[in-house]
């Protein structure tokens, strides 16, 4: 058997808080990582895996390096999907208040978040997806960031941000569940090369 090579990962995003995130999740599974803080340019798409594509492709073209990038999505029910795709600029526009304001009377309060991973190393380039259902808060908790204080995931009344000051997120979130994905199928092709 030989020496199994830990090959560095490159997790690129403008999003210090996703890198935080997932660091703890890459290094239980060994994998060594490095944050490169750039802004990559996103393709419109209705689509969150051609987004997450593009996007790998744009890190991979600007580091050369193995990488892994995410693209998420905050998804409401009675707004068809909305925010979506559009998360990121409704959060700096609408913001937490301007989401609850939209929703004040509606009932329906279903909402998913979706992370897609996608890794790429210049030949291969593969996606992971993790989903978390759950409903929008009434009002904002502290607590967490982006929509993490109006977000409460199935299972629990506690908001991603409440449970972010717990320490707890991470067994609701969506991010947890690809970068989790990501990692055991990392692991496996190292550990084949190795053989
Ligand atoms: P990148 O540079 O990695 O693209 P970004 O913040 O622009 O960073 P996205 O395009 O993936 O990231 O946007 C998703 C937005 O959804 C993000 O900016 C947050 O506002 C929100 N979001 C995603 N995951 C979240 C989480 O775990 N908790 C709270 N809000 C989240």
């Amino acid at each position: 058997m030989g020496q199994t090579k830990f090959k560095e990962v490159y997790f690129v995003s403008s999003n210090s808080n996703k890198y935080r995130e997932i660091v703890p999740i890459l290094s239980h599974h060994g994998i060594i990582s490095r944050f490169v803080k750039i802004s990559l340019k996103e393709i419109q798409s209705e689509s969150i895996y051609q987004i997450a594509k593009a996007k790998s492709a744009s890190a991979f073209e600007y580091l050369q390096k193995t990488v892994i990038i995410e693209d998420d999505g905050f998804y409401i029910s009675s707004l068809k999907g909305f925010p979506g795709q559009y998360s990121s600029f409704v959060y700096k526009t609408l913001g937490n208040q301007g989401l609850l304001k939209l929703m004040e009377n509606e009932t329906d309060r279903k909402a998913y978040f979706i992370s897609v991973i996608a890794y790429n190393d210049g030949l291969a380039l593969k996606t992971f997806t993790g989903k978390t259902e759950g409903t929008l808060s009434r009002s904002a908790t502290n607590g967490g960031w982006g929509f993490d204080p109006i977000f409460v995931p199935k299972h629990t009344s506690k908001t991603y941000g409440e449970l972010s000051q717990l320490n707890r997120k991470s067994v609701f979130s969506h991010r947890y569940k690809s970068i989790e994905k990501f990692s055991k199928w990392y692991i496996r092709i190292l550990l084949d090369e190795t053989h």
